[in-house]
């Protein structure tokens, strides 16, 4: 874990902290960003002991988009080839919910990167957008698919279309954001409420994250099906008995994750 060279990690209880670090380039994703942070995810993931993650960057930029210079003179066969998406798709699987804790810029593929995560915190400092128009392209992450669900077409539409940025209190009121905070609480903010989710049983954890991903990808009806198939599926897990144990009871539950 700690050969990495665009991210550091550390883990506080059951919440593994991965912090995006190329200050240089406002922590822009560049081809060994997205695969360490995707390892990362990946190694956080599979960890029993970890029930949340919290991905976040600096007091200047969460991630200020993919790296443009490394991108500029790739050829569409290259783009192809390459697939720089994949990381981000893997990170975006993970089964552990994520917070992505959010100070200053978070663009392109930064925004699309904050959108892959399951809660977006943000600190008053944070400014959202997709610029790729201006540079000639459009979003690849997951712009034009993700910030719409988020936010609704006519507003996405907009940001797309324009490139102008939003600040966090505009994000909140959009509901791409769930809470605004100050800069200097973000990271407490972000560790009460990753240690919240993390006292949840895991299977459990996993369950309503794969739910609530199905409203992304599904329709209503066969989304409300799913739903209803993992929820009866919960009946055999012992967290379950002693999570409604513990409330006839009046205690906290304790969970086991069997
Ligand atoms: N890529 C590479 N370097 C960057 C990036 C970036 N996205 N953003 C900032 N940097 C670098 C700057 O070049 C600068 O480096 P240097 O000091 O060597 O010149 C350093 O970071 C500091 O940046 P600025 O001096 O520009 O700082 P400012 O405070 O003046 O401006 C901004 C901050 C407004 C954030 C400005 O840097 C900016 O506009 N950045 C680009 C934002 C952008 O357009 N993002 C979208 C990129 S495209 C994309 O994300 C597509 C996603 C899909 C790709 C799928 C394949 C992976």
């Amino acid at each position: 874990m700690s050969d990495y060279s665009t991210i550091l990690l550390s883990t506080r209880g059951r919440v593994g902290w991965i912090t995006l670090n190329r200050p240089e380039a406002l922590n822009a994703l560049n081809s060994t960003l997205v695969e360490e942070l995707a390892a990362a995810a990946a190694a956080f993931d599979a960890d029993e002991e970890i029930g949340c993650i919290v991905v976040t960057g600096s007091e200047r930029a969460f991630a200020a988009g993919a790296d443009i210079k490394q991108m500029e003179d790739r050829s569409a066969v290259e783009m192809s080839l390459r697939n720089p998406f994949v990381g981000l798709e893997a990170f975006s699987r993970v089964r552990t919910p994520v917070i992505a804790a959010v100070a200053g810029y978070a663009l392109g593929g930064g925004c699309e990167l904050a959108m892959a995560c399951d809660i977006i915190l943000a600190a008053d400092t944070a400014r959202f957008g997709q610029p790729e128009i201006t540079l000639g392209v459009i979003p690849g992450l997951g712009g034009t698919q993700r910030l719409p669900r988020a936010i609704g077409y006519y507003k996405a539409a907009e940001l797309v279309l324009t490139g102008r940025m939003m600040d966090a209190a505009e994000a909140e009121r959009a509901g791409l954001v769930s809470r605004v905070v100050p800069a200097a609480d973000l990271f407490a903010e972000a560790e009460a409420m990753a240690e919240q989710i993390a006292a949840k049983s895991l299977p459990v954890l996993y369950a309503a994250k794969e739910s609530l991903r199905a409203s992304l990808e599904t329709g209503a009806a066969e989304g409300l099906r799913f739903e209803k198939q993992v929820f009866t599926s919960l009946f055999a897990l012992d967290d379950q008995k002693e999570g409604m144990a513990a409330f006839r009871e009046k205690r906290a539950p304790r969970f086991t994750n069997r």
